[in-house]
């Protein structure tokens, strides 16, 4: 019999927390934390607790679509089977493609990836984890001869030194941040993050280095070569274990001259460099872990293989609290390795070698295993622009907006004779430029596995029916196999079936070879599937395994890891035009470009809106104010911002969110501007240095309009949307002459009898406020201002919830302020308890000084404890505030 609650997995990020979800409930029934999963032992960060706020019907795709026009699921499969059958026929395998993504399920994804190169026979299948893990996979087939992280999560708390770099891990991997700092007083353990911005993980830092943008090669070759000059090496370990020492190590100490000439060509002070060098070659526990900041750059790959070299310069890999460690960033971006999601690798770790691909015909039965790698995903768009890509069928990612040059990505979209996308919503930049749309089971709807950064594979369960005709991908990708002909080899029942073909793979004729094998769970019956308790590969009879190379045998040919040698290339000359770099990344309360996290009112409003943040010096260089907009050129596009002036920021960096789309906001995607640059080894897009500048945006006029109802593209040259309980808020400004003022009409039309209006319009200052009452409610309020003030949001937001406006208020919407003892509360800063900065400041001045004492009387901060610095940041506000 089935449980009342789902045991499943979170469908963020990478570190994999276990949740449990009630089953039957009605659509956004409360999500919690599984006590029982090994991962967050019953921990959630702010997304996971509000997952229950996104498991709404809102925006959801329903049924099959094609060109805007609902199909019946038979018509849009044969469809999409046939057009690629004849495109195969008469231009052979290359000229189709799949676009995939980290959040498939293991099931879905090895289905498509079987799909494509067993049967298709091209490898012409990417996945956006060529955005996000790619240079990562490429350094550890490298160094490893395989793509395998060595160590777990334990080695975080077990370590005594740990180095972030490139990792924002206190907003993107929260309880994985949590469980280190929990361990890290307990250990008295340091702390060393590396970015070149102050972010929210430098807090608790015994050291941060700001590096400048793109120059942590530099950094990793100097702590090798110094590492190596004073005699903090493992002599033992490096003679048996190890290869190619030599090389690296004269190819590193070419362009490593003093510490205080690295620490130059790393913007950084010698001494702190000093301080790093020295803490690490006296601390044997160390843990290295690395993300985006690394793994997103030209020089990735050797970045990534600079930080192995160290490790395995100190034989520090394989033991407990020590090693490289990549943080994945996606849910499944494991599982989609594993079952060979990127174009130049195939299933269960097999490489495109003679063997690698008979291994997979004889297990596949099939003679058309795809014998060269596809084309990776910033080359595949290409070729769809060029037209050598004629079909391509996009699954679980939104590529208008997350691709560098999105802009061009759309277009290339545009010209293709067809594009199929399968995503659970709807209204999505891709899909405005698909042909063929299918609703996809979504979170919560849908079985399978993932497989999280340390090699941990956990069920995902459904709990909720699918809504409509939406359907699990596994399912359509087989139904298209079967139409295409390939019915006998596709004949999957359910996802437990998928699972033990892809178990019985990582088996067949490895014998050792390769380290991803699960075998061991090939044999699992449907309800040891569906009973399937968290396991780290590879999987043998006793069990999972936490830990590799312990043994220091490497699945290399000579079975010794591989020092890799790389030179820093000469930094790049900032060209005139493009002085600044502009750096790109996530913020704590958003997801990717919002599918989910957007639907959440609790979480838009920590940030509400896009900011991109800047230097002082830069902002005052340019004639850019704090609060005020910027515009942001690059080569490939530009982009117009709010402005955030910052400390946290470097001189000549900016930063931009990346959630944004043309579907929340008229300007604020980031992809527009970002170059299509790419690692050359792992071709892994430069998303963190763009050559840009900025320039102030002086708007004619500023608004925001409050509504209940949804509105479709405002037409001015600024403007976001954000979800708030009972409706929306929209903030506009208009850029140029051409952009009129709105007025309250043409934005929503509402029936004249069933309203009430409130207007102030002061022409000669250029103020208007608007608002119309609706059976005693507020139905909308439009507040524009040429030059002033605009009155508060949350103030306003607050009266949506009012079940009567008095006299009192329908005067303070005219006025613009609220009245006497009505404040409003402020944004919201602890997401996961729903506390709002008034409630802190409040606190504040209550006398509590503390984030601790803060926390024991309003409650804020004491769940995932990602908006602590936040609240560190109002008590030093109000202390700086109350010395002034
Ligand atoms: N809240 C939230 N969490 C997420 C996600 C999300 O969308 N929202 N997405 C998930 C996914 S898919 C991923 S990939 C991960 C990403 O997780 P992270 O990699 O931690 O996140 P990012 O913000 O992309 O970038 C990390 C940091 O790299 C820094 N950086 C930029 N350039 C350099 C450089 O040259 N050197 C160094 N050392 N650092 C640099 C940036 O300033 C930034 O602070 O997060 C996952 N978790
Ligand atoms: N400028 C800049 N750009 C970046 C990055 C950066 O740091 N800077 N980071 C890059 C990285 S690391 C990543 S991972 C990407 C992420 O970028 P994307 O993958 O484009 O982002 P998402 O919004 O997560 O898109 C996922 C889509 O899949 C849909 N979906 C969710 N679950 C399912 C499912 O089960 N089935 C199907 N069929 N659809 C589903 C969602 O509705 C959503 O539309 O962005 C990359 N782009
Ligand atoms: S840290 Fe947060 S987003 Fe990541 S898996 Fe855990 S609950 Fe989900
Ligand atoms: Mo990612």
């Amino acid at each position: 019999m089935k449980q009342p609650f789902a045991k499943t997995t979170c469908p963020y990020c990478g570190v994999g927390c276990g949740v449990v979800a009630p089953r039957g409930a009605a659509r956004g029934a409360r999500i919690s934390g599984d006590i029982s999963h090994p991962v967050n032992a019953g921990r959630l960060c702010s997304k996971g607790s509000l997952l229950g706020e996104t498991t709404g019907l809102e925006g959801r795709l329903l049924h099959p679509m094609k060109k805007g026009a609902r199909v019946g699921w038979d018509e849009a499969l044969d469809e999409i089977a046939a057009k690629f059958t004849d495109i195969v026929d008469a231009h052979g395998p290359d000229a189709v493609a799949f676009y995939v993504s980290g959040q498939l399920l293991t099931e879905d994804y090895y289905v498509a990836n079987k799909l494509m190169k067993g049967f298709i026979g091209s490898g012409n299948i990417d996945t956006n984890s060529r955005l996000c893990m790619s240079s990562a996979v490429a350094a550890h087939k490298r160094a490893f001869g395989e793509d395998v992280v060595p160590g777990c999560y334990e080695d975080f708390e077990e370590a005594d030194l740990i180095v972030l770099v490139g990792s924002n891990t206190a907003w993107c991997h929260p309880i994985l941040y949590q469980r280190l700092l929990a361990a890290k007083t307990k250990r008295n353990a340091r702390l060393v993050v590396i970015d070149p911005r102050r972010t929210a993980t430098c807090d608790d830092a015994d050291l941060h280095l700001p590096i400048a943008p793109g120059t942590d090669l530099a950094l990793f070759n100097a702590l090798f070569c110094e590492l190596a000059a004073r005699g903090v090496t493992d002599p033992d370990y490096v003679a048996n274990h190890t290869e190619g020492l030599d090389e690296a190590l004269s190819a590193a100490r070419e362009g490593h001259g003093s510490i205080s000439a690295a620490a130059e060509a790393c913007g950084l002070d010698a001494r702190d460099m000093e301080t790093f060098i020295r803490w690490f070659a006296e601390t044997e526990r160390t843990v290295t872990a690395f993300s985006q900041g690394v793994n997103q750059s030209k020089t990735g790959v050797d970045q990534v293989n600079a930080i192995v070299n160290c490790h395995l310069l100190t034989g520090r890999i394989g033991r407990p609290g020590m090693g490289p460690f990549s943080i994945t960033g996606q849910p499944n971006a494991m599982g989609g390795r594993e079952v060979g999601g990127l174009a130049n690798q195939l299933a269960a770790h097999l490489d495109f070698s003679e063997e690698g691909c008979a291994t997979l015909s004889r297990f596949w039965q099939t003679d058309r295993v795809a014998t060269s790698p596809g084309l990776k995903a910033v080359d595949l768009f290409d070729a769809v622009a060029t037209g050598r890509v004629k079909a391509l069928w996009i699954m679980a990612t939104n590529p208008v907006v997350s691709l560098p040059n999105a802009e061009f990505v759309r277009r290339a979209l545009r010209t293709c004779d067809f594009v199929v996308l399968s995503d659970c919503i709807a209204n999505t930049d891709t899909a405005a430029c698909a042909d063929i749309l299918l609703p996809a089971a979504a979170w919560g709807e849908k079985d399978g596995t993932v497989t999280n950064s340390e090699r941990r594979i956990s069920r995902q369960r459904a709990f909720m029916a699918p809504p409509g005709e939406a359907k699990p991908d596994w399912w359509i990708v087989g139904e298209v196999a079967r139409r295409m002909g390939f019915a006998d080899t596709f004949p999957y029942r359910g996802p437990a079936d998928i699972f033990r073909e892809h178990a019985r793979l990582s088996g067949f004729e490895n014998d050792g070879a390769r380290c991803f094998d699960i075998s061991a769970l090939a044999h699992l019956s449907d309800a040891e599937y569906e009973a399937l308790a968290p396991v780290q590969w590879p999987v043998d009879t006793r069990g999972g395994t936490s830990r590799l190379f312990g043994n220091g045998l490497f699945p290399t040919p000579s079975g010794r890891a591989r020092f890799v040698a790389s030179v820093p290339p000469v930094p790049a000359k900032r060209h005139g035009a493009f002085p600044l770099v502009l750096n790109s990344g996530r913020l704590r309360d958003q997801w990717h470009t919002m599918a989910r996290t957007g639907l959440s009112p609790t979480l838009a409003s920590n940030a509400p809106e896009p900011a991109a943040e800047i230097h002082e010096a830069d902002a005052r260089a340019a004639g850019i104010e704090d609060g005020g907009f910027m515009r942001i050129v690059t080569a490939y596009g530009s982009g117009i911002f709010r402005t955030s002036v910052t400390a946290a920021q470097q001189r000549g960096s900016l930063f931009v969110p990346i959630h944004w789309s043309s579907a929340t906001s008229a300007m604020s995607g980031a992809g527009r501007m970002v170059h299509p640059e790419t690692d050359p080894v792992s071709g892994q897009p430069a998303f963190k240095h763009t050559p840009a500048r900025a320039e102030p945006v002086m708007p004619h006029w500023r608004a925001f309009f409050l509504s209940r109802h949804e509105i479709t593209s405002p037409s001015c040259g600024y403007w976001v949307v954000r979800r708030l309980e009972g409706g929306w808020l929209y903030e506009l400004a208009g850029l140029t002459t051409a952009d009129a003022p709105p007025d309250i009409d043409t934005l929503v039309q509402l029936p004249d009898a069933e309203v009430e209006r409130v207007e102030m319009r002061d022409t000669a200052r250029g103020v208007l406020r608007q608002a119309r009452v609706r059976d005693g409610c507020l139905a909308d309020c439009l507040m524009l201002t040429r030059t002033g003030e605009l009155p508060s949001r949350d103030w306003l937001v607050g009266l949506l919830a009012l079940e009567a406006l008095d006299e009192n208020v329908r005067g303070a919407l005219l006025t613009g302020h609220p009245v006497e003892g009505e404040g409003g509360e402020g944004r919201i800063v602890c997401a996961c308890m729903g506390i709002r900065s008034g409630a802190i400041l409040a606190a504040i001045a209550d006398g509590e000084c503390d984030v601790a004492s803060i926390g024991a009387c309003t409650g804020a901060g004491t769940n995932c404890g990602s908006c602590r610095s936040e609240i560190r940041g109002l008590i030093e506000r109000t202390r700086t505030e109350e010395a002034a």
